[in-house]
């Protein structure tokens, strides 16, 4: 009897792009990013349609205890002092956590919990991210090349980009040559 081999979608880890016969892609443009980085002057001269990151994701099976696959791509570059970042999320569904995967580049992982209480962790290729339940998440690249990372998701679990339109707690600038991260009180 001969039983059927498929072969699956796969990723390159060198650069975090799939090979896949079906996947949806998805850039944000620097236009898109409305009030989300704090010098709004430089936001507003760095043309609109430059891309910032793009998100491609594997076509997969929706509803209660399926999952998203999905790479982020984050460009290098400043916005004035402060660097490209994704917008940044909780789950619409608190409680569903996440696993973000460092594929390429290095930056920083901006977690941040329901108390406004934030914390950083560093990514690099291989570096693994637990995130929690009920904690927000945004990718931050701080180096010279495109930030990659691969992120698993539970499906149900939904975007909420509202709970954050104040900013998170934490910005991560280029002060004096030095990536620093500063506490802000109103994002
Ligand atoms: C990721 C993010 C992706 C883009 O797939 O959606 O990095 O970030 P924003 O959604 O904040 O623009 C994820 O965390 N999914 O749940
Ligand atoms: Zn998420």
């Amino acid at each position: 009897m001969n039983i059927p081999v498929s072969l699956p979608p796969s990723v390159a880890f060198l650069n975090g792009h799939f090979t896949a016969e079906d996947m949806i892609a998805k850039i944000t443009h620097c236009g898109d990013l409305v009030a989300v980085f704090h010098d709004q002057t430089a936001w507003q001269s760095i043309p609109p349609e430059t891309p910032i990151y793009q998100v491609e994701m594997l076509k997969s099976p929706q509803g209660e205890g399926e999952l998203f696959v999905g790479t982020t791509h984050l460009n290098p570059g400043r916005v004035g002092d402060e660097f490209y970042m994704t917008r940044g999320h909780f789950h619409q569904r608190r409680e569903q956590g996440e696993v973000y995967l460092g594929l390429r580049g290095s930056g920083l992982l901006l977690l941040q919990n329901e108390q406004g209480e934030a914390r950083l962790e560093q990514v690099s290729p291989g570096s693994v991210h637990i995130i929690p339940g009920f904690t927000a998440h945004r990718l931050i690249n701080t180096g010279t090349e495109v930030l990659s990372a691969l992120a698993v998701w539970p499906t149900i679990a939904g975007h909420d980009y509202a709970a954050l339109a104040q900013g998170f707690a934490l910005r991560v600038v280029l002060q004096d040559g030095n990536i620093q991260a500063k506490e802000v009180q109103n994002g």
